[in-house]
């Protein structure tokens, strides 16, 4: 590294759109009569992931578009205990784990960056679903065929990484490789909006493989505006409706008071 490579470029920041999660589906009778005596009682086949926010076109693998080996060296995860060596180390992409189990529990993923990042770690936590989201937010294993049929579960979280005061060469590294741009709306079939950590579980309940491959779009960004619009809309009216009822609620009262003084 040069003199020059060692200086801070300060004021400007810079990001990489991410998505972490997973993946899961539900075993079929024949693949759990093909598991070992120590995995027999498992059910689901499940994907933790890190992945570029982009969708490549017509893939079926949610994010992905771009490598993001350029400034990541380490995608550790760190499962439940229940699994064998469950911090798992993946020095390159895809930074992914794929592992069958019977429980959902939270992942600690710590993302280290390449060293002349001079990046601390980041560490992020993502809860493995593996169970069809419910209306109530209440978790509810379905019967195998229904489960079969809905599909695949995904539970998505976009997040961007970003660098302050980047290293110049570090910059210039990251400048090399500009991220793929989301697509301005979903390609395929349609997916209702929230995919990850769902806003509303009304809307996340039917993700299943009927609805096609979940995808990181722009116009999510637009939805979630207009729809805290819409809130504020209706909070505002409803506001507007309760002043007006005590409003009549107090003249009520005037006239009884008149009429009890008269
Ligand atoms: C639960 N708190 O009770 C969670 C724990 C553990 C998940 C889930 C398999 C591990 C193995 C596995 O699915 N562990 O291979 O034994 O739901």
């Amino acid at each position: 590294m040069s003199n020059a490579d060692r200086v801070r470029v300060r004021g400007l920041s810079i990001f990489r759109p991410i998505i972490y999660g997973n993946t899961a589906t539900v075993l079929t009778p024949k693949e759990r009569e093909a598991l070992s005596p120590q995995t027999k009682d498992h059910t689901h086949r499940w994907t933790v992931a890190v992945r570029s926010a982009a969708s490549a076109p017509d893939s079926d693998i949610v994010g992905g578009a771009d490598d993001l080996g350029y400034f990541i060296k380490r995608v550790s995860f760190k499962l439940h205990e229940t699994y064998p060596n469950s911090t798992r180390n993946i020095d390159k992409p895809p930074f992914e784990v794929t592992e069958t189990g019977w429980g959902e529990f939270e992942v600690q993923i710590r993302i280290t960056f390449i060293p002349e990042s001079g990046e601390k770690a980041m560490i992020l936590y993502h809860h493995i679903k593996l169970h069809p989201w419910t209306l109530t937010g209440e978790p509810e294993i379905p019967p195998l065929e229904e489960a079969l049929r809905k599909g695949p579960v995904h539970s998505w979280q976009y997040d961007e990484i970003v660098f302050n005061d980047p290293y110049q060469n570090f910059l210039n590294l990251l400048m090399a490789h500009p991220p793929t741009l989301l697509p301005k709306e979903k390609r395929y079939k349609p997916t209702p909006f929230h995919i990850a950590n769902p806003v509303s579980l009304k809307e996340a309940v039917n993700v299943t493989s009927e609805m096609g491959v979940p995808e990181f779009t722009m116009a999510m960004e637009k939805d979630e505006a207009e729809r805290l619009e819409e809130a504020k809309k209706k909070v505002i009216a409803e506001q507007e409706q309760w002043k007006k009822i005590l409003i009549e609620k107090n003249e009520e009262y005037q006239q009884l008071q008149q009429m009890v003084e008269e």
